[in-house]
């Protein structure tokens, strides 16, 4: 019997939305189960966390904890993690450097000193992007795609970080076409699309 799946966080996008698309991507059925930080269900459930922290992913009763763990199991599972090892090293090689994007990202949006948070936000929207978006749209084919002929999660977990960008320059991949291209076959899959659609619009 397949097993049942409950994906734990808070009710926002997040470290949990990357394995929210990869399951829409596959159209895999799930409790999308959601509360808010100062919740009693929260106080009540972090000590029965593995770490104290979410997102968990539970798997039937197996409770499995860091997002980016989560997200590669569920990539494996939906069959979006890559075609041999090779391939699966690849689409790992993208996800781990978004992740020096992600730091940027989350250093800013923290920052409550404005003055200070602005010049993040224009020290990241300039140099720091122009050549990490270079780096990646030769890493991405013509097609759109960073690994073999067809989506896998690095493709996704793409989009998703990219999210974070384009409200803080919608222009960001004007000169990149292969990253445009990516961005394009993410958002048409089939799966995808419904999820964009229907998902809970929150701030972050
Ligand atoms: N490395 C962990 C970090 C998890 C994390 O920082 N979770 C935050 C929410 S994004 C959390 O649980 N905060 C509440 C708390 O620590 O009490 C991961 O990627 O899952």
């Amino acid at each position: 019997m397949a097993p049942k799946f409950r994906l734990v966080y808070f009710n926002i996008r997040g470290r949990a939305e990357l394995t929210r698309l990869l399951f829409a991507a596959a159209d895999l059925k799930y409790e999308d189960q959601r509360f808010d930080f100062g919740s009693d269900q929260w106080k009540e459930l972090k000590p029965k966390t593995p770490m104290g922290q979410v997102p968990v992913l539970y798997i039937d009763d197996v409770a499995l904890c860091q997002s980016q763990t989560i997200a590669r199991y569920a990539a494996r599972t939906t069959g979006l993690a890559g075609r041999t090892p090779l391939e699966e090293a690849k689409a790992d090689m993208i996800v781990d450097g978004l992740e020096d994007l992600g730091k940027k990202l989350v250093a800013m949006f923290n920052e409550k000193d404005e003055e200070k948070k602005a010049e993040l936000q224009n020290e990241l929207t300039g140099a720091f992007l122009t050549q990490f978006l270079g780096n990646y749209e030769k890493l991405a084919s013509v097609d759109g795609f960073f690994v073999g002929d067809s989506l896998t999660w690095a493709d996704i977990a793409f989009f998703n970080m990219l999210g974070w960008v384009t409200p803080l320059d919608p222009a960001v991949l004007d000169r990149f076409p292969n990253l445009s291209k990516v961005m394009d076959n993410v958002q048409s899959q089939q799966g995808i699309a419904r999820w964009l659609k229907e998902r809970p619009q929150t701030n972050m």
